[in-house]
């Protein structure tokens, strides 16, 4: 991977949770082969797994396959698992790990901070360390039950401008709205449903990626 802004561009995330039918490791390798440049396991809310072997068993099946793709394996929220099974980075929110915490057990990592206003991309910018910042929601999302206020494109391109890190856009992003989306400058785009729920992930992701 050259730089963050390649990392950022298809942003797959997923866990369990996501899948409808079928098996994640299936999804996300269909997503590989298709081109994402990044994943983040996200095992997370109703439907998700909740035995820590059965988490940790999945983090790695979807950690050897991102490696046999060389694209970077995060893990969403759970710091102890990140460092256990030696995954590429961390994505954390507000509310999860403090940042600082975060920063000082990954400082050779990929760290990602989810920001949701202004005061959010100030406060992120006062720390070093920090690899991408997660903003929004953008839109409507049916993925995170407790997402905040869809915050729309004319906020993105505001809070992009503030940032001092790269951006990767989140929340409703799909083949419809995806190139307003990139017309806000931000560096990329992160996706949960505009993936697991396409019947065809090969096209799914080109739509994703081509005017
Ligand atoms: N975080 P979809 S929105 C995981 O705003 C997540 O921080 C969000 O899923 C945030 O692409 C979101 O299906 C869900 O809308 C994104």
């Amino acid at each position: 991977m050259k730089n963050t802004k390649e990392m950022l561009s298809i942003y797959f995330i997923a866990g369990t949770q996501d899948i409808e039918s079928g098996y994640l490791p299936d999804v996300l390798e269909s997503a590989l082969r298709a081109g994402i440049t990044c994943f983040q396991y996200r095992e997370k809310g109703k439907g998700s797994l909740e035995h820590p072997d059965a988490k940790k068993k999945m983090a790695k099946i979807c950690q050897q396959l991102c490696k046999q793709y060389q694209v970077p394996f995060l893990i969403n929220d759970d710091i102890a698992l990140a460092l256990e099974i030696d995954a590429d980075g961390v994505h954390v929110g507000q509310k999860d790990q403090e940042i600082k915490t975060v920063l000082a057990l990954f400082s050779n990592k990929i760290v990602g901070l989810s920001c949701h206003d202004e005061r959010e991309v100030l406060t992120a910018n006062e720390l070093a360390g920090i690899t991408y910042y997660g903003i929004g929601p953008v839109f409507g999302t049916l993925s995170k039950a407790d997402a905040e206020e869809p915050i729309g494109l004319k906020k993105l391109t505001e809070l992009k401008g503030k940032a001092c890190k790269p951006v990767v856009a989140i929340g409703g992003i799909n083949s419809e709205n995806v190139q307003s989306v990139i017309g806000t400058q931000v560096d990329g785009i992160s996706v949960i449903s505009a993936i697991t729920l396409a019947k065809d992930i090969s096209k799914a992701v080109g739509k994703l990626t081509q005017p």
